[in-house]
């Protein structure tokens, strides 16, 4: 059910704390910490603590949330010095999503081009 934490989902168990993470930052809704795979100086995933499948599945579900994560990317990027940086939310396997619980990439610490590929 939607919002309700899945088994067999990895972001789920790292906010259980059964699958270990570099976390940055907590809010009593959100998760930020270190994605494994950086694509920049700065790479952190923001998610929910609660599980929707992507971002628009949260928004329609959960909108104060959807509002908490994005307030978190700013958080994230403040603690990180970042005076530039990029949010991103993979939509669909097309658009290279890979895990399907909504998270919120900040990209920053380098420059970044447009449009990404
Ligand atoms: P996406 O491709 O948009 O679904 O992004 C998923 C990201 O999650 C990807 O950049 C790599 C990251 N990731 C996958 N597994 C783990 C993990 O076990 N720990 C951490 N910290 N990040 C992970």
């Amino acid at each position: 059910m939607a919002g309700e934490p899945q088994d067999d989902c990895l972001f789920c168990k790292i906010v259980a704390g059964t699958i270990p993470a570099t976390i940055v930052r907590e809010t009593d809704t959100t998760v930020a910490f270190r994605d494994i795979n950086p694509q920049a100086p700065t790479h952190i995933l923001v998610i929910p603590k609660a599980h929707y499948e992507n971002g628009a599945a949260l928004a329609a579900g959960a909108p104060q949330i959807a509002a908490d994560v994005l307030a978190e990317t700013q958080a994230v990027a403040d603690e990180e010095k970042l005076d530039s940086y990029r949010t991103i939310f993979n939509t669909g396997s097309g658009a290279g999503q890979t895990v399907w619980h909504a998270h919120a990439h900040v990209l920053g610490g380098r420059g970044l081009q447009w449009p990404p590929g």
